[in-house]
Formats: structure tokens, C-alpha cells, sequence
């Protein structure tokens, strides 16, 4: 399966990757082994980048740039369109390869390259719409505008849950807006990564474009730590835990550049008494249990209005109770493994503790064991919080599925519940009261504190249209659509006088009278 798999994608003759031998022996210096998390056993080798590869990367973007940036924008919206419509070709493979390298399920594999074919799109129709505005000169015959320039190479660095949209978010931008990506991903998928970027890499260069999509793979003393300082880099694009991000974050504003960060969440749904708790139950379920609790966006904790808590969670037990977990390339598995085996005593740790703090475990709690599951698998896990209603660990992100049941009485409360943790990244309401949804969404800011606000939906499964990214902890970033390609972009604000006399602005008088 997967050399079948290495070989549809090109993987198998690609001069990084190191088919054989890979066994359980420690790898040679300089390679990384991508493992299948379902298995725990090694995919392939992939070569690392160095210091000195670093170096000669940055200095072909750096060149890649200088021609790419002159290249009118609408035609290098053409060369995403290329791009996007290879990657439909390859969705199944690059798919299953998501789901092989990091063991989401197929269809969550597919869902995410679809991801990024949806953001090329996107980008695509933005290559035409790199709009600046014009605003009335205070002077006569003067001429005021904004116009928005390529920003430079910039750096990307992805978290292994999302191997591939991620990139495409950034990447797909990045190009419309001439700029030239360098890319890091996550140790753990690097397969992905290079199958991803040799798709892009090809289109380009077979258009006449070389060096507008750069990949390294390093390790972060190596290659990250390079990156962050790297000042030929305005702009460092970041996803991942909130402590990466504070590293991230400060080394990059020492040099004053600019950083996106797309850091942790601990998204909570409410749900209202009127609530249909059908509708409710389906977007908990997918946000609960869905990529096996490890997407950013996973809803973590809920806080269900008392009247309706048992009824909601003995359907949830039910569901849990039933759920397939196993090979996540078999079409009738829901829960595929977490992605190693330090993801698994996170989880175990997260457990006990919950149990510490007074939380009854409701279902799961444990490894998931028997046939098939050689791997890194859990069981979906609720908790219910104690009447108290403190429970520590769950002011924590545990990249795992685990939801933790609050109960409340009235919706102010819920909804200071839900703000009370360090992330604001997704949150959700599910009512049918229009009075109880708009309070959620409060225009004077009063209700969620997240950046992503859903209703009758669950906080996971963001479209690309819209503007992806949160507050506090989770880093203020924003990616993806609406007017986030301005992050990829220098502004610059013109003033033209086309008259004969020298005005200043507020009127103010200087100089010499005759
Ligand atoms: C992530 O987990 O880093 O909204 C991104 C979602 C996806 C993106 C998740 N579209 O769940």
C-alpha cells in the first residue's frame, strides 16, 4: 500500500527519500523516519536539511523572489490555477498519503487536500483583487492611494495535523501576492510535505517559474531557529502549540518582523434548553471525536444547560461507545491513532489527572487495544466536571479527544465559562432562540471572545472563505480568506502632486515668504 502509494505521488525515485532499509535500527544521521502512527512502523526515510542547505535555499528564494515579484499578479494567479488542478488530479493519493503519514481518516485526508484546492481557488480569483484604496487629498491637485507590493520570501511552518492545508493556505496567497514561500513542516510528515511542494514546485517551474515554492526539513535547533532570526524573512507564518508560538513570537519581533501565529484552542460549544439536540449531537460528535481530537479547532469542552445534560450526554455515551476506531484507510473507521506515542501518555496523563480533580469519566478513558491497533490508538473519552464545576486540566489544550461536560444555569454564565481559558479560537452555540444566538455574538464584544463563532454548527470544519485564526493564546492571527492575503503584502500609501506649488498638509506654513 504504501509504495504503491510513494510511487503514485512520486515519492519512490525522489532523491530525500530513503525507501530501504527501514526497519526498527536507528537512523543514520540525517534522516527522519516518517512513521505510520496506525503501525508505529516506519513509511520511509526523509533527508534532512542542514545549515548549509538552509543557506542555499534562501539564497535561491531570495533570487526566486527578485523575478517572481515582477510577474503581474493575475498571472501568477494562473500558475495557482495550474497548481490547484494538479492537485485535483492528485487528491486521492495526497489524501490517503495525509492519512497514511498522519493517521487522520481517508476522508478527512481527502477533506484536507481539498482544503487547499478550495484556497487556490480562492486565490486564483484574488490575483485580479489586490485592491488598494483611494482616498481624497486634503491638497488641491494631489493624488492620494494605497498600493499593495510583494512582501519578500516568507517562512511557513506547519504542525503535523494539517500537513497540507496549512501550507496551502499560506503558500497559495503567498504566490498571488509575489512572494516566494519557504517551508518547514513538521517532522512528523515529512512525506507529505514533499509531495505537496513537488506538485507545486513542478506546475511552476514547468510555466517558466523556478523558486517560488522552497521546502526545508530540519530540525528546529537547525533549521527553525534559523528561520526565526532569518531578517531575509518579513514575515514567519507559524501553527502550532502556544509555546512554540511564544519562541516564535518574540525572536521575531526582536527583529522587528512580522509573524502570523495560528496557536492552540480550547473551543467550547454551549448548548441552549430550545436547542435541537440532534443537530447538537452531530457537531459534537464531529468536533469531539473527529481527527481524533487533534485538530486546533477540536471541541474540547461542553457546557450544556442543566435541564438538558443528561439527555445530551447519554446519546453522546451511546455514540462513543459504538465508534470504529482502527485503520484510518479503512472507509468504516471514525478514529483513526493519535500521532505518536507521546500524543498517547499525554492523553493518559490528561485522564488521571481529570480523575484526580473529581471528574467522572462517562466512557472511554483508556488505550485502544485488539486487533489492528498495533498503532497509537485512544478511546473517545468523556469527563464530567464535578458539581463544583473546577476542573483544572481542562483549562488545558490535550491534543486528543477527550470533552469535558460542564453544566450551567443561565446563558451569561455560559457563556463567561466558555471564555474562561487562555485560547480563543472556536466556540459555538446551539439554540434555536434568536435573543440567546445573538448574545453569543454580542456586537458590543460581549459575548465570545473567540475568533471563530459558530451557530448550529460545531467548532471545527472552518470553510476557507472566511478569515481562520484567534485571540489570547491562540496568537491573533488570521489566515486564509477574507482579507488575510494582506499579511502577505507591503502597503504602501502614495501621495502624488501633479500641481506646481508645494502645500503642506494641516495647512501648516514654513519657509521663506519671498
Ligand atoms: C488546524 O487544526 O490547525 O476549521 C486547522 C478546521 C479546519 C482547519 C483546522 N478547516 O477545523
Amino acid at each position: 500500500m504504501s509504495t504503491d502509494l510513494l510511487r503514485k505521488l512520486g515519492l519512490d525515485t525522489h532523491e530525500r527519500v530513503v525507501l530501504e532499509p527501514v526497519g526498527d535500527e536507528t537512523p543514520e544521521r540525517g534522516i527522519v523516519l516518517s512513521e505510520n502512527p496506525a503501525t508505529g512502523r516506519p513509511i520511509a526515510g526523509v533527508r534532512l536539511d542542514t545549515a548549509d542547505t538552509y543557506e542555499k535555499t534562501m539564497a535561491h528564494a531570495a533570487a526566486g523572489f527578485d523575478r517572481w515579484r515582477r510577474v503581474p499578479a493575475p498571472v501568477r494567479g494562473q500558475v495557482v490555477r495550474a497548481i490547484g488542478d494538479e492537485l485535483r488530479k492528485n487528491l486521492e493519493p495526497l489524501g490517503e498519503l495525509v492519512a497514511l503519514e498522519v493517521g487522520k481518516i481517508r476522508a478527512e485526508g481527502i477533506g484536507e487536500v481539498q482544503e487547499t484546492i478550495d484556497i487556490a481557488d480562492f486565490a486564483v480569483g484574488l490575483s485580479r483583487q489586490l485592491y488598494g484604496l483611494t482616498m481624497p487629498s486634503e491638497r488641491p491637485e494631489h493624488r492620494m492611494y494605497e498600493q499593495w507590493l510583494p512582501l519578500g520570501p516568507i517562512g511557513i511552518i506547519t504542525a503535523f495535523n494539517f500537513p497540507n492545508a496549512v501550507w496551502g493556505w499560506n503558500a497559495m496567497l503567498g504566490a498571488v501576492c509575489g512572494d516566494v514561500s519557504v517551508w518547514k513542516p513538521s517532522l512528523l510528515a515529512p512525506l507529505t510535505a514533499l509531495a505537496t511542494n513537488q506538485i507545486a514546485q513542478r506546475v511552476a517551474s514547468a510555466m517558466g517559474h523556478e523558486d517560488v515554492f522552497k521546502l526545508v526539513i530540519g530540525t528546529d535547533p537547525e533549521v527553525g531557529e534559523a528561520m526565526i532570526h532569518d531578517r531575509r524573512l518579513p514575515l514567519i507564518s507559524a501553527t502550532g502549540s502556544c509555546r512554540m508560538g511564544r519562541v516564535v513570537g518574540s525572536v521575531v519581533a526582536k527583529r522587528l518582523g512580522r509573524c502570523l501565529l495560528e496557536l492552540g484552542g480550547n473551543n467550547a460549544i454551549i448548548v441552549e434548553p430550545d436547542a435541537n439536540l440532534e443537530l447538537a449531537f452531530e457537531g459534537i460528535f464531529f468536533g469531539a471525536v473527529g481527527t481524533a481530537g487533534q485538530r486546533c479547532t477540536t471541541t474540547r469542552r461542553l457546557i450544556v444547560h442543566e435541564s438538558v445534560v443528561d439527555k445530551l450526554t447519554d446519546r453522546l455515551v451511546r455514540a462513543y461507545k459504538q465508534v470504529t476506531i482502527g485503520d484510518p484507510l479503512d472507509k468504516k473507521t471514525l478514529v483513526g491513532p493519535l500521532i505518536n506515542e507521546r500524543a498517547v501518555e499525554q492523553f493518559l496523563r490528561a485522564v488521571g489527572k481529570a480523575r484526580e480533580q473529581g471528574g467522572e469519566i462517562l466512557v472511554g478513558g483508556g488505550r485502544a487495544t485488539g486487533d489492528g491497533l498495533g498503532g497509537h490508538f485512544v478511546q473517545p473519552t468523556i469527563v464530567r466536571v464535578p458539581a463544583s464545576g473546577s476542573l483544572p486540566i481542562a483549562h488545558e489544550e490535550t491534543f486528543a479527544p477527550i470533552l469535558y461536560v460542564f453544566t450551567y444555569k443561565t446563558l451569561d454564565q455560559a457563556i463567561a465559562m466558555q471564555n474562561d481559558v487562555d485560547q480563543g479560537l472556536s466556540s459555538a452555540i446551539f439554540t434555536t432562540s434568536v435573543r440567546a444566538a445573538e448574545r453569543f455574538l454580542s456586537p458590543a464584544g460581549v459575548g465570545s471572545d473567540c475568533g471563530l463563532a459558530y451557530v448550529n454548527l460545531g467548532t471545527s470544519g472552518a470553510e476557507i472563505g472566511g478569515a481562520f485564526g484567534g485571540e489570547k493564546d491562540t496568537g491573533g492571527g488570521r489566515e486564509s480568506g477574507s482579507d488575510s492575503w494582506k499579511q502577505y503584502m507591503r502597503r504602501q500609501t502614495v501621495t502624488v502632486n501633479f500641481g506646481a506649488s508645494m502645500r503642506l498638509a494641516q495647512g501648516i506654513e514654513f519657509g521663506a515668504t519671498s
